[in-house]
């Protein structure tokens, strides 16, 4: 069945983020995940789609037990306060998440033991010598041909350690066969395509049994019937999408969209469906992945230090502007490269300028109408009505492809219509008054579709701009012109 198939049937939409690492507070490069998740999501829910929307935090990883002792704090308490901080943060930046999950809640642990004990059943869990280097930051091993000349992680740019311990081993190397069947029939299972092509390749190339356990770690989930040994955390980690929903939600329906940025494809793309397919379960729809927001050309990492605050950005510009910059300026699945400078460019010559200006004049005009714009007017000017038709349909076409950017400038040149319309027509001049309420009538009609085709990705500007247009019951429609939805930014 393909992706199409499943929506239709279940009129149900799971989309994901990851669940992130609480050794520091969210970065803009988190938000923008879980930004694009929550624009499908509220997407999908306009759709009249039942949406399961999660996202939550990564606990179990042994760089948290790290961070709390750096702070010297206690780590249920340090996890406690960041869990508080990231949901909270999510909250104020108005993501409509309808889940949050912590991996050290009992519901997880459930369903991980459930996991480990499948794939133990599927013959796929055994015990082996391993020896490598781990990174901290990666929470993986790495290669020696990954690491830069002078033996460091060449992105969080310290040694790793070389780790010699019994481990549990995960047999990944049995599924490169089913996996290649699987991608070949899956044409769409990782977007954008040139990752998908990197994923056969490196599938195609040859698949090495994965350490799925640490030994006398005091941090992390044991090992059902070995106390001696905790569950690697990427292990953990990933059953968390089918803790949300639980196994038989998952069996049921599991997730349609997985949003990441490229850093943790493999893991997603790779070792994810091959443990589904090793429990027996059925495998998620789809993996799509951003690429790194940068500063000056360097990733943002919380390891690096080098990060910019969603709610500093949010408080100053709002939600709305922060979302529309980081959709609108990164092409999807491209790296960006963020600056303050380009942000406040973009948002007072396409905000405050750009929509607000030509909702701000549309609104202006119209509630001038004492007793509001009569019904009874002719029907939508054929220019409006392509321009609104052409407007959905490339949105939407765009929206479905995940080019966030194309479907915001299909919107924004409903608006430059729009604004040149009433430039043209001078529509503060007209006189007559038959003429005014059909210009009227046009400019309203266009301005609520763009205001409604937006709500998925600037659901407060939307929300304002749709309740200033108030349609009557006998058809009349009145305007009151909401506060300055952008004030310029200096
Ligand atoms: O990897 N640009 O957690 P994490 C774009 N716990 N996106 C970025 C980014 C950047 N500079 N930096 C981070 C983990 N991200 C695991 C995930 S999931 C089962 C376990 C975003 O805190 C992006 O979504 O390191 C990236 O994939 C994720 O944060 C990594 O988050």
């Amino acid at each position: 069945m393909d992706h199409q198939d499943r929506q239709g049937t279940h009129g149900e939409f799971y989309v994901t983020t990851p669940i992130y690492y609480v050794n520091d507070k969210p970065h803009i490069g988190h938000a923008y995940s879980t930004i694009v998740a929550d624009v499908l999501a509220r997407w999908r829910e306009a759709q009249g789609e039942h949406v399961v929307f999660s996202t939550g935090v990564d606990e179990n990883a042994q760089k948290t037990v790290d961070a709390a002792a750096k702070q010297g704090e206690e780590v249920g308490a340090y996890l406690d306060r960041m869990a508080e901080l990231w949901s909270g943060t999510w909250a104020k930046l108005g993501i409509a998440n309808t889940d949050f999950i912590r991996t050290t809640e009992e519901r997880h642990l459930e369903v991980v033991r459930d996991m480990w004990g499948r794939m133990e059943a599927a013959g796929d869990i055994y015990k082996g010598q391993y020896q490598g280097l781990y990174c901290k930051g990666h929470e993986a091993f790495l290669k020696e041909d990954e690491l830069t000349p002078d033996g460091l992680c060449p992105e969080h740019k310290t040694a790793p350690e070389l780790v010699t311990e019994e481990n549990y081993f995960f047999k990944l190397s049995a599924y490169q066969e089913k996996l290649l069947d699987f991608y070949e029939t899956h044409g769409d299972f990782v977007a954008p395509s040139h990752r998908f092509n990197d994923i056969r390749a490196f599938v195609e190339h040859g698949l090495e049994d994965v350490s799925f356990s640490r030994e006398n770690k005091e941090w992390g989930i044991p090992v059902p019937n070995d106390p001696h040994q905790v569950i690697y955390v990427w292990a953990d980690a990933l059953v968390n999408y089918i803790t949300v929903v639980g196994m038989e939600g998952w069996e049921a329906h599991p997730a349609d969209i997985h949003v990441m940025a490229k850093d943790i494809l493999k893991f997603h793309a790779v070792i994810w469906p091959a443990m589904l397919m090793s429990a027996g379960l059925p495998l998620p729809g789809q993996v799509i992945c951003t690429g790194f927001l940068t500063i000056d050309g360097t990733k943002m990492s919380k390891s690096l230090g080098n990060v910019v605050d969603p709610l500093d950005l949010a408080a100053r510009y709002g939600n709305d502007a922060l979302r529309y910059f980081l959709l609108r300026e990164v092409s999807f699945g491209d790296d960006g490269d963020f600056s303050e400078a380009k942000m406040k460019e973009r948002y007072n010559a396409d905000l405050a300028n750009g929509l607000g200006n030509f909702a701000a004049r549309v609104l202006a005009v119209a509630e001038k109408q004492q007793g509001g714009i009569p019904p009874g007017g002719p029907a939508l000017a054929p220019e409006f009505a392509e321009a609104i038709r052409t407007m959905r349909h490339t949105a939407a076409a765009r929206l479905g492809q995940f080019r966030f950017s194309d479907a915001l400038a299909a919107v924004w040149a409903a608006i430059a219509f729009g604004d040149r319309y009433v430039n043209d027509k001078k529509i503060w001049e007209i006189k007559d008054e038959a003429e005014l309420y059909a210009v009227l009538a046009n400019l309203l009609a266009l301005l609520d579709a763009v205001a409604q085709e937006l709500a998925p990705f600037m659901p407060e500007a939307s929300r304002k701009i749709r309740a200033a247009i108030v349609h009557g019951s006998d058809g009349t429609v009145t305007a009151a012109k909401p506060d300055v939805l952008f004030p310029r930014v200096k």
